[in-house]
This record gives C-alpha cells, structure tokens and sequence, in this order.
C-alpha cells in the first residue's frame, strides 16, 4: 500500500544511477538533476552508468548486455538500489530487480518519494497518496496479466493471484475514497478563493521549475518567511498573499509546487487540486532560473505542464531570475529584448524588482477598467468598497448621489454598472 511519509528520517540509502537521455550534450544536467533529487530523498549515488536509447527494450528497458554490467556494478558496490532515470513498467521493474539482486526504482518513484516528505497539510498528503496509488496501479495490472499468461487456464486461481485481485480492488476503492475526500479539501479551497474574490484584486500564481527561485520571490514581495531551499520540491503546498504595489494598486499572490521535465501526465493530474489556484490565476509570474545552463529546456517543460493544466493561454510575465549569477550583461539584456512581456530579476539581491512591480502593475491595470457612477446616499458603503479594493479617481457629492470615477477589477465594476453614468 501507499506510503506517506512525512517528517520520518530514513537512513540513507546507496544508489547505482542510471541515466538514458539520448542527446550527449545533455548529460551534464541530466546528471545534476537527478544528483538533486536524490539528496532531496536520502539517496546516495554511488556509481553512474549511461545507456543511450532510441527505444526501450520491452522486457528489461535497458538492453541485455547493459543489464549484465549494471548488475556487476550494483554487485560491486553493494548497492541498496538501482535508480532508472526514467519511467519503467511494472514488468520491467520485476525482471531488473531478479537481474540485480536489489531494489529498482524509477524517476516517478523518486518523485514521489520526495512529494511524500515534503507534504505537510491534509491536502498535499492526499494528493501524494493518491499520486502513489495511481502510479501503481498499472504495475499490479502487469504483474496480474503476467501471473494470468503463466497459468493460462480456467479454474487456476492461485494465492498469488487472488492477493493481486485483493490488492487491485483495495487499491482501487482507496482511489475512490481518495478522491471524495481531496473533493472536499478543494471546496474548502474554491470557498477561500471566493471569500478574496471578494475583494476584487486581480489573482496571479508564481509558477516555474523547481528551484527557480519562486519561493525566493514570494518571500520577498510579501515580506513572508516561506522555505525557500535548494532542494527541489522545497514547496508543496500553496500559499497566498496579498501583495501592494506602489501607486495604491493590489493583487493576491499564490506560490506553489514546483514543475520537472519528464513528470508524467497521470502524476500531474493527481496535484490538480494544489494547481487549482494556477487555473484560476488571471495572469502568471514564469520564474526562469537564468543561472542554469538548461534553462530553456526548463523553459519548455514549464510550458507543457501549463498546456496540461489548461492555462497556457493565460497572460505571463517571464521572469529571468538568479541574475546575480550571470555575468554576461549583454546576453542578458539580448535575452529580455527576444522574450514579450519579460523582466531579469534577482530574488536574493533585490535586482530588477523595479523593473517586475512595474511589469505587474501593468499588468493589472490592463484587468482594471475604469467606472463612472453615481452611487446613492443609501448605497454608501459602495464608496467604501472603491477604496478598499480598487484605486478612486474622482469623488464628488451630488444632488442624487456620490459622482465617482474608479479603476476597478471585473466583479466590482458589474455591481457599479447599474448605477454607471457617461460623466
Ligand atoms: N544566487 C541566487 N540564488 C537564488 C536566487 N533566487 C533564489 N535563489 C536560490 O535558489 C534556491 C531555490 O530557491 P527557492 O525559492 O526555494 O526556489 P523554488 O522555485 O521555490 O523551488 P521549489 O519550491 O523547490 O520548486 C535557494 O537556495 C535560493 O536561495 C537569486 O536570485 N540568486
Ligand atoms: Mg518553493
């Protein structure tokens, strides 16, 4: 069953790496990546080997004379896994572990591992929870189609079999139970989402690639003391604040998890409910880490996961972090010029924010609009409401009513509009 761990110290454990990509110029950050991940789960890599592939083999992933070599190499070292970096059937996990005499796990395990260590609310656990089981739903189809093949007849019902079946059925109602019950977390959520809606301040969602630096950022528009780590994964779960921006404008800012390139499409699904709030976002901060050289392979999968999600189409500003680790100015400033609507920043030192906050205040002026009405005397609190949540240009006390001229965000220009005059 599932495992959700949460605050528990593991020992460490040794790892052989295996690493697949095909484009050698790559391999580099390929190979720090996964470095990362690791450390992030308490894995120690003890060796690395390299398999170039244009096609995974169906058996074994990797091809058989790699097999023999890295079951020396685990033999050798005495390693407590092998880590495939990349997505493995449930067949081909078994048929390595025989091979290798150890543990196999794959990237999306590791993944997972480390989402389950990081979740701290009711929320992030049951989405690492169902994550998991979802993962493994496919490899306890495999191992059953495979039992069932071996035996072939009618009637044949073995223990193994009938514990697969019972595992399977387990598995599947605890999906179902899960997902009732992240049913019921995101409503609490949609009903704090219209609890700020509220107060009409545009929505934008920080989002990016692990480690880019949004935490950093929402740390320090906020002035908030989030964790902010090198880890990957350092955030899980959302948060949202309120940020001012100069000239008397708002909006509600929300930090969330972190993307990876080659997550799968089923994993990314079961966090829908943490990436809700990018969903509903009216605009996005794209954090891009400038410092690293696979920033826009980065770029891209950061992309793809908002196609995913449904919100590629939504405005975004790109905003180029970790500039203080970028020496070449003139690249940088070629960099900003080639990307629409794109700012170069730096989170620890302040630099460029000028730059973003105007970025963002253009931004949420171009979801305001300008009202002109007359409010009654019975409807005063109107006024209030203008001042409170939007920026008031012009007040002026008439016969039949308060004359004002505000810029407002949608909701509360429609319930103005019925009192809405030429000038
Ligand atoms: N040099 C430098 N380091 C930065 C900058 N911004 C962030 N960092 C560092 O980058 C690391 C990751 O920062 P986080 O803010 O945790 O990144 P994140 O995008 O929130 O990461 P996850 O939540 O793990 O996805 C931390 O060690 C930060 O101190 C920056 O502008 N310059
Ligand atoms: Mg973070």
């Amino acid at each position: 069953m599932a495992k959700t761990l949460q605050n528990l110290e593991l020992p460490i454990e040794t790892a052989v790496l295996v690493f697949i990509n095909e484009d050698d110029s790559e391999d580099q950050v390929v190979e720090d990546e996964l470095v990362g991940l690791c450390e992030a789960a308490n894995v120690e890599p003890i060796a690395t080997i390299r398999q170039r592939l244009d096609r995974p083999y169906k058996g074994t992933f990797v091809g058989t004379g790699k097999v023999e070599e890295i079951a020396a190499l685990a033999h050798e070292t005495n390693a407590d896994l092998v880590l495939i970096d990349a997505e493995v059937s449930g067949m081909q996990q078994r048929n390595l572990e025989e091979a290798f005499k150890c543990k196999v796990i794959d990237r999306t395990q590791l993944i997972l591992d480390i989402f389950a260590r990081r979740a701290r609310t009711r929320e992030g656990m049951l989405q690492v929870e169902l994550a998991q089981l979802t993962y493994m739903m496919p490899k306890l189809m495999s191992v059953y189609t495979k039992f069932e093949r071996q035996k072939g007849g009618i009637g044949m019902r073995g223990p193994g079999e009938t514990k697969l079946e019972s595992d399977k059925r387990l598995a599947r109602d605890k999906i179902s139970a899960l997902k009732v019950e992240i049913e019921d977390v995101k409503r609490v959520r949609s009903q704090q989402r219209a609890s700020r809606r509220k107060h009409p301040f545009p929505f934008a969602s920080i989002v990016g690639y692990t480690s880019a630096g949004k935490s950093t950022l929402m740390n320090l528009m906020a002035g908030t003391d989030f964790l902010a780590d090198a880890m990957p994964f350092a955030t899980l779960d959302p948060t949202t604040r309120k940020i001012d921006l100069p000239d008397g404008y708002a909006l509600f800012l929300t930090d969330t998890v972190g993307f990876i390139r080659n997550l799968p499409t089923h994993l990314v699904a079961a966090f829908q409910s943490t990436l809700e709030e990018v969903t509903f976002s009216d605009f996005i901060l794209h954090v891009v880490d400038l410092a690293n050289p696979a920033w826009e392979v980065q770029k891209d999968a950061v992309h793809h996961t908002l196609e995913i999600l449904g919100a590629s189409d939504k405005p975004m500003i790109t905003v180029f972090n970790k500039i203080d680790m970028v020496p070449d100015k003139a690249e940088l400033t070629r960099i900003v010029a080639e990307w629409p609507n794109s700012v170069a920043i730096s989170a620890t030192t302040g630099l460029g924010m000028t730059d973003l906050q105007l970025a963002i205040k253009r931004q949420v002026q171009s979801l305001l609009g300008t009202v002109r009405a007359v409010i009654p005397y019975s409807q005063q609190h109107m006024l209030q409401d203008c001042y409170d949540f939007g920026r008031v240009l012009k007040e002026e006390y008439r016969d039949n009513g308060i004359y004002v001229e505000a810029e407002l965000v949608n909701e509360l220009r429609q319930k103005l509009l019925q009192y809405s005059v030429e000038s």
